[in-house]
């Protein structure tokens, strides 16, 4: 499905041959950083991760096309390939999966991208929110809000769908449908079939794309940027990809679906396919490849060591930065607190 009209200019621009390198190169950090933390995970590292193993497409081709000095990102608890492809700190991105920190260490307002969202749907509300203000405030800042498949059935979703069309606000809703929300596979929760079919209730274009393709992921969401920042409003991507691990380390695929299905479901590997890609296009060699994947190890060393140095943050912190000024219930609580927790 592709109901967004075609876009000249820099969206229309095919990509070079080293922005295709650059975009392995990610797809490669994103892949070996994103198994290393399932191993943390069982070496005890962290406590808890959501893997995002088969979503390397959707989510480096998507980050890619987001401009940071102006464009501003709402992720959920699955977009550490995201995070990574705008240039975040990951062990400040990451701190959050060793529960130092909720939403992660790392500076929203530098990095353009929103604290780490567990409220599943809870991210596209407050992007309908930022992109208005880019409206009000005459700026040309676009919002990018990611979901999934099991998200699109929260009355969020319908909420933020609609307020963006009413308001023509600049955001790029971002599905990644992959298959699965939790346990419950889409079939079980998306009537109709497709969240994209669903944009035309509400006016907007949507473009329901192979997630599992970087290019076509960039080509795609470059295109929405450029119609979102022209001023014609939202625009809802679903990119179609597959959740090939578990949904998160705390998770037991094999309690709800077979193996066989995992291979049926998962197609053709998004790294390897682009990998094929390259090498039959003469954009890579195995050189480069071997390059990339060294680059990918050095870089989870570097952050694996970050992270086990990370401290504790002080127990304080859950009740003085709730509200700009303390109230009496909460005040109490962290009296009650200081007593448990430090014997005062
Ligand atoms: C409001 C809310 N309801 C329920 C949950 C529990 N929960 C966490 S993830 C999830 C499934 C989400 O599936 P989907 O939107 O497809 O995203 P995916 O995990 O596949 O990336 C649920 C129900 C939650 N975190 N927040
Ligand atoms: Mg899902």
């Amino acid at each position: 499905m592709d109901t967004l009209p075609v876009a000249s200019g820099d969206a229309a621009e095919p990509l070079t041959p080293a922005q295709l390198r650059e975009l392995y190169s990610l797809m490669v950090a994103v892949r070996h950083l994103d198994t290393s933390a399932i191993a943390w995970q069982r070496q005890g590292i962290i406590p808890g991760y959501a893997p995002e193993l088969g979503q390397e497409a959707a989510q480096v081709g998507s980050g890619y096309a987001v401009d940071t000095t102006r464009d501003f990102v709402f992720p959920t608890y699955r977009e550490m390939g995201v995070a990574r492809t705008m240039g975040v700190d990951m062990v400040a991105y990451m701190s959050t999966h060793k529960a130092t920190w909720h939403g992660g260490l790392y500076d929203p307002l530098e990095s353009r991208l929103a604290p780490i969202q567990a409220v599943v749907a809870g991210s596209v509300l407050h992007a309908v929110g930022w992109a208005h203000g880019q409206t009000l405030d005459g700026t040309d800042g676009v919002a990018l809000t990611y979901f999934g498949d099991g998200a699109s059935s929260q009355g969020d979703i319908h909420e933020a769908l609609n307020f963006a069309a009413v308001l023509k606000a600049p955001v790029v809703f971002f599905v990644q449908n992959n298959g699965w929300a939790i346990s419950v596979p889409t079939e079980r929760q998306v009537a109709g079939g497709s969240v994209a079919a669903r944009a035309a209730g509400y006016g907007m274009p949507a473009l329901q794309i192979d997630g599992d393709d970087v290019v076509a992921v960039v080509e795609a969401t470059r295109r929405a940027f450029a119609h979102a920042r022209a001023g014609n409003g939202p625009v809802l991507i679903e990119a179609m990809t597959y959740r090939r691990g578990p949904h998160s380390t705390s998770d037991d695929p094999g309690r709800y679906r077979s193996l066989d299905e995992e291979r049926d479901g998962a197609g053709t590997d998004p790294l390897e396919r682009f990998r094929q890609r390259l090498l039959a296009d003469g954009i890579a060699d195995e050189a480069f490849f071997a390059g990339a994947l060294a680059a990918a190890k050095a870089e989870e060393d570097q952050i694996r060591t970050g992270i086990q140095a990370l401290g504790s943050r002080p127990g304080t912190e859950m009740f003085d930065l709730v509200f700009q000024e303390t109230t009496p219930a909460l005040q109490a609580q962290a009296a009650n607190w200081r007593e448990e927790s430090e014997h005062v």
